[in-house]
């Protein structure tokens, strides 16, 4: 094991190396034990590396991605042995730590500094005026926490949940929240795949994905859009090798060239460890950013076209008949689609979405697969909106091998908004859940995360309280949402590890550190297990085994409950001391409270878990509007930069799981020991008569006239599409306008951000 780092990272040690073709491979194996041993050691590595993704083991903290029924001993991959070491790490944040440090400096450090001291081991306060935290007893934080709710109104508390929360803390934090009063529940989702579930809620009637892993092995096409498997779900690799090798093609649909999409090298075969691996895009269209509206388009109308030349050849008219709605607007709008403007949006040939449209004629069963690329942008909903359109014309939305696939980040984020982490949740599940606890919940929808920053901002939030996640780090607009959390009067984190929202805080501010996935979780004397979805709706059992990191620390539902149960005394109608010491109590209120449940606490206790029902997938039902599945007319606005601007978006590297940084490379990018890099094309960079490794501030333009600017990043030549760029988040927050969201979501724009280069001055 080795130590924290001292110092923040140097960004002069930065080096640049060409980008690769081909992912994973004998390297990643490597780079991941490398990463493992640094946090844990040899022996703590292997044992915990071994329990990652088994039956009886934990849920990976990576990623969404599934689990198939067959499963090897490696059920892991480099990025998920990162994410489990990060967790795992024996290295900690003590209370000897926070006298040492004082909150400013410690606002001053980069996320990698912060999160590279270790796991958090004990409660700690900060009064209001100090500088530093003090350790404070479980009893103690409690109680300040339900004074000051109880001090102000219900709407004056914001509740944040990140996707890590299973589903038991998740269902009780939501009931905690409504029996306060407030639908005040934002969470990483609002930034991530809200567009995806807006669209589909619509279209479909589920805001879900409609495949599962065995529908990938049986499509004849599978399109990658607007999304990176090969560093954020690299399992994911693994099925696309499978499905390929069943007969699929598959298109990459992106305005980089990611390795992890153009071949890959099994680590688990012996091919992919001293062979060339396998290429996985057959096709690769390299988009601009924001063109895939204009893409998806232009490929409808082609079909439509097709089908007009030789009717009852193209489309699935009997699915359009009898299960969907609005198909004659819809048709009439997308012929007049114009060429000029698809050609502009998407920097494509004709020709290469002419051949798209062919392979799509020559597949009978079709799956989209999409994730960031398409959901953070102003016109995302649109976007997946007619990503539906497309599948619904050749009926590919509820058989086999086909269907819609939103990836998701977190790996619970689905659980916990199928278990009411919403600020506009449905009348259906309050009533349900009203009426389980006998009690009426509010009905008034709450703040999502951007309008949680407002409120803050406005002063209308007293607390904040984060269940997991990094909300200053992972938001829009450092700058005024760091102004804005400053105005709360309590804001509490309930937490893993050391991060920059424990730095930036309300004028109290309480650190809760709880365990993780990999930890043995006992309550009265019982071990308890939590539960998880996956992105394509499996709910399984996850179950740590490690010793706790501290003796301090209390599981996410106690924390919960402990909060609960100061708020509302003894004797509450919901019992909080009986629900943490058994699990299966809380699982109970579940099954009558959320449908698809039922028999929770058997079922869930089969080794791979149950899939919950889903409409259009099982059965071609729509609970829509209409009852039918919904076309959907939508506009093809260009998005024009202006000369001498390009089109930024801000991406993971390959060493950080959001703004968790676990090292300073981005080994598929060629980037090494440093983080403040922007990608530009090569000829955009003489255009804009600058030069290759040049530093160069990014300033971005939005119609507030404020002019944001992210400081000293070094010019990456690189084959991006024309016109756009890409740097790192969180560094790039800063630069991403709090009111620029997505039509209907509201989700930040954080992968459209017109920018512009300016040389760097030296002082
Ligand atoms: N190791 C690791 N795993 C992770 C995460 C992590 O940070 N690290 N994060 C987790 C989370 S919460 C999430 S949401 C997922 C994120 O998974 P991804 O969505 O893969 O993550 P991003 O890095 O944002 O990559 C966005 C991809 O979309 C492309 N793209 C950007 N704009 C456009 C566009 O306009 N059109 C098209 N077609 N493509 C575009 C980018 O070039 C890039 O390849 O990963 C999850 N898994
Ligand atoms: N510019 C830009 N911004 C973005 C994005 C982007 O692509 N570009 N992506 C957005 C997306 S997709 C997402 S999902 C958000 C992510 O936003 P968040 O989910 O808020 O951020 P994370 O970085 O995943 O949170 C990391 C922290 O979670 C805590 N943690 C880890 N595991 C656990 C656990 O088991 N329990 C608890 N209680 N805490 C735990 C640790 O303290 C760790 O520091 O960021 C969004 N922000
Ligand atoms: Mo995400």
């Amino acid at each position: 094991m080795s130590k924290p780092p001292a110092q923040d990272p140097d960004e002069a040690d930065l080096a640049i190396a060409k980008h690769k073709t081909w992912a994973v491979g004998a390297p990643a194996v490597v780079h991941a034990l490398q990463i493992a041993q640094q946090q844990m050691g040899v022996r703590r590595s292997a044992l915990t590396l071994l329990k990652v993704n088994q039956k009886d083991g934990f849920d990976c903290p990576g990623c969404a991605w599934p689990e198939g029924t067959e499963r090897s001993h490696f059920e892991f991959c480099e990025n998920g042995a990162k994410a489990v070491a990060e967790e795992a790490t024996l290295r900690r944040v003590t209370p000897e730590f926070f006298a040492e440090h004082a909150v400013d400096e410690l606002a001053g450090r980069t996320d990698y500094w912060l999160g590279q001291q270790g796991r958090l081991t004990e409660p700690v306060y900060k009064a209001p005026g100090e500088q530093h935290y003090r350790p404070v007893s479980w009893d103690d934080a409690f109680r300040l926490v339900a004074e000051e709710l109880k001090a102000g109104a219900p709407d004056e508390a914001v509740f944040y949940t990140s996707g890590r929360t299973s589903n038991e803390a998740a269902f009780l934090y939501q009931l905690l929240v409504r029996r306060l009063g407030t639908n005040n529940l934002p969470d990483c989702s609002n930034m991530c795949h809200e567009s995806s579930g807006s669209a589909l809620v619509e279209t479909l009637g589920v805001g879900k994905g409609s495949v599962s892993l065995s529908d990938l092995y049986k499509a004849d096409l599978i399109l990658v859009v607007g999304q990176n498997p090969g560093t954020n779900h690299p399992r994911m690799l693994t099925a696309l090798e499978k499905a390929k090798k069943a007969g699929a093609a598959i298109v990459a649909v992106n305005p980089l060239p990611e390795a992890g999409l153009i071949r890959f090298k099994n680590p688990q075969t012996p091919a992919g460890v001293l062979g060339s691996g396998t290429p996985l895009a057959d096709d690769f269209l390299q988009i601009r950013l924001n063109g895939d509206l204009a893409l998806f388009r232009g490929v409808n109308r082609l079909l439509l076209e097709a089908e007009d030349a030789a009717p009852g050849t193209v489309l699935d008219r009997e699915f359009i008949d009898r299960y969907t709605h609005g198909f004659g607007q819809f048709a009439e709008d997308v012929r007049a689609t114009s060429w000029d403007d698809v050609l502009a949006a998407t920097g494509l040939e004709r020709a290469q979405i002419e051949a798209l449209a062919e392979r799509v004629r020559r597949s009978e069963r079709i799956i989209v697969c999409w994730a960031m690329g398409l959901t953070q942008h102003k016109n995302s909903v649109p976007t997946i909106r007619e990503v539906v359109n497309f599948l619904l014309l050749r009926g590919n939305v509820g058989r086999a091998g086909a269907g819609v696939c939103p990836v998701r980040g977190h790996s619970n984020v689905q659980g916990d908004r199928t278990m009411g982490i919403y600020e506009k949740p449905g009348t259906a599940f309050l009533d349900a859940l009203g009426a389980e606890f006998s009690f009426e919940p509010p009905r008034e929808h709450g703040y999502d995360t951007v309008e949680a920053i407002r409120a803050m901002r406005d002063g209308g939030v007293r607390v904040f309280l984060a269940l997991g996640g990094n909300f200053v780090a992972a938001t829009p607009d450092t700058a005024v949402t760091e102004a804005a959390l400053r105005r709360c009067r309590l804001t509490v984190q309930v937490s893993t590890k050391l991060n920059r929202s424990h730095a930036v805080t309300g004028e109290a501010a309480l650190i809760l550190p709880c365990l993780g996935r990999t930890e043995r979780d006992e309550q009265a004397g019982a071990e308890q297990f939590v539960t998880v979805e996956d992105s394509m709706s499996m709910v399984h059992r996850s179950r740590g085994r490690l010793r706790p990191a501290s003796a301090h620390l209390r599981s996410e539902v106690a924390v919960v409950a402990g909060i609960g149960a100061a708020l509302f005394g003894a004797g509450d109608l919901v019992d909080w001391p009986a629900l943490t010491g058994n699990y299966d109590l809380i699982r109970d209120h579940i099954q009558r409270v959320i449908p698809g449940f039922d028999d929770f606490n058997r079922r869930v206790r089969e080794p791979d878990g149950f899939q919950l029902p889903h409409g259009p997938r099982d059965s071609r039902t729509f609970p829509t509007a209409t009852g039918k599945a919904n076309f959907t007319v939508n506009d093809l606005a260009v998005l024009r930069v202006p000369a001498g601007a390009l089109l930024l978006q801000t991406v993971r590297s390959h060493d950080q799981y959001n703004t968790t940084i676990y090292g300073l490379d981005d080994r598929y990018r060629g980037v090494h020991q440093g983080r403040r890099v922007v990608f530009v094309h090569p000829e955009d960079i003489a255009e804009l008569g600058l030069t290759d490794a040049q530093m160069v501030d990014l300033v971005s333009e939005w119609s507030d006239g404020v002019a944001r600017r992210a400081e000293a990043f070094r010019i990456v030549s690189y084959p991006t599409a024309r016109g756009c760029a890409a740097a790192y988040f969180p560094e790039t927050n800063v630069l991403v306008p709090l009111d620029s969201t997505a039509d209907t979501s509201n989700t930040p724009t954080s992968k459209s951000i017109v920018v512009r280069l300016e040389p760097t001055r030296t002082a």
